[in-house]
């Protein structure tokens, strides 16, 4: 019987990327997120490629009575879920705490937290019922250490690494696992987003160096759930070479 794994933000980045590798790896998936174009291109490259069983939710993780309805409306077979990948989440703005913008805060801790919060609160019963589950937390270089003008960010992703580490705990008599991947700098839609539709800004944070890609995050999250029974790896930081610390990057002055 195929593994079921669902994917929050799957809709780009490594959300997608995983997608992509879990489907050729057999697992069946429900995939999220809040653009439905491109969940359902998604759900075509993934049948056409690999045959994958796919099963759609368009929902904001941030609408906590959304994440319900849309869980709760999963036929029964597929409640049955092996994985959670609480992978949806986002940087908007970067500011000092003292000028920050109110909106930007909101975004992102309602979505890194809250968002986080909704989804496990609904599926990982679930799997203490079942006696079996696997949840993954994408948390971030910014949820090991804090650097200027990422001061919120930073802050949703080391709440991400507390509340998981709660999680981890509370779950084992279940023998549910808990583990978390704090990625450094990835290419993808994020620096876009963070900047707020600025391309050429989000492109300068690439620039001179090889960052991670989202298929290098995809490849260590299929590691982690194909541990044995008896292996959870509980937290794991992941950079590119080029990167030491948040704020350590060795840039090729020929590319600059
Ligand atoms: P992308 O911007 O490429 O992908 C983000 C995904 O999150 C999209 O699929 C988006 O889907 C989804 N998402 C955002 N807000 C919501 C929401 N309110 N409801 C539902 N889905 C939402 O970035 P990444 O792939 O890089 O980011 C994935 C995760 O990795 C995030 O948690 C990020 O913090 C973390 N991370 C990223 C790093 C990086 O450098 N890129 C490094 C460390 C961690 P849609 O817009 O369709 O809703
Ligand atoms: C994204 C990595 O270093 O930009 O979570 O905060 S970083």
């Amino acid at each position: 019987m195929s593994k079921i794994a669902l994917i929050t933000g799957a809709t780009s980045g490594i959300g997608a990327a995983t997608s992509h590798l879990l489907a050729a790896n057999g697992y069946d998936l429900i995939l999220t997120g809040r653009r439905n174009k491109r969940l359902v291109e998604l759900e075509h490259e993934l049948s056409a490629k690999y045959k994958a069983k796919c099963l759609l939710l368009c929902f904001d993780v941030t609408k906590p009575e959304k994440v319900q309805t849309s869980l709760d409306s999963l036929p029964g077979n597929w409640k049955a879920i092996d994985v959670l990948i609480n992978n949806a989440g986002l940087a908007v703005g970067m500011d000092t705490v003292d000028n920050g913008e109110i909106d930007d805060w909101e975004r992102m801790i309602d979505t890194n937290i809250k968002g986080l919060l909704y989804m496990t609160r609904t599926v990982v019963p679930w799997m203490k019922e079942r006696k079996s589950g696997h949840v993954i937390n994408i948390s971030s270089l910014a949820g090991k250490e804090s650097y200027p003008m990422g001061g919120v960010y930073c802050g949703t992703k080391h709440a991400v690494q507390a509340i998981s580490h709660a999680m981890r705990i509370e779950l084992l008599p279940y023998g549910v696992k808990v583990g978390t991947l704090a990625p450094g700098m990835v290419n993808s839609e994020f620096s876009n987003v963070r900047f707020k539709g600025d391309d050429e800004r989000a492109l300068k944070v690439y620039k001179g160096i090889t960052p991670l890609y989202p298929a290098d995050i995809a490849e260590t999250i299929l590691f982690m759930i194909t541990r044995p029974a008896h292996v959870n790896i509980d937290d794991l930081l992941i950079m590119a070479t080029a990167q030491g610390s948040a704020r350590d990057v060795f840039r090729n002055p020929e590319s600059i």
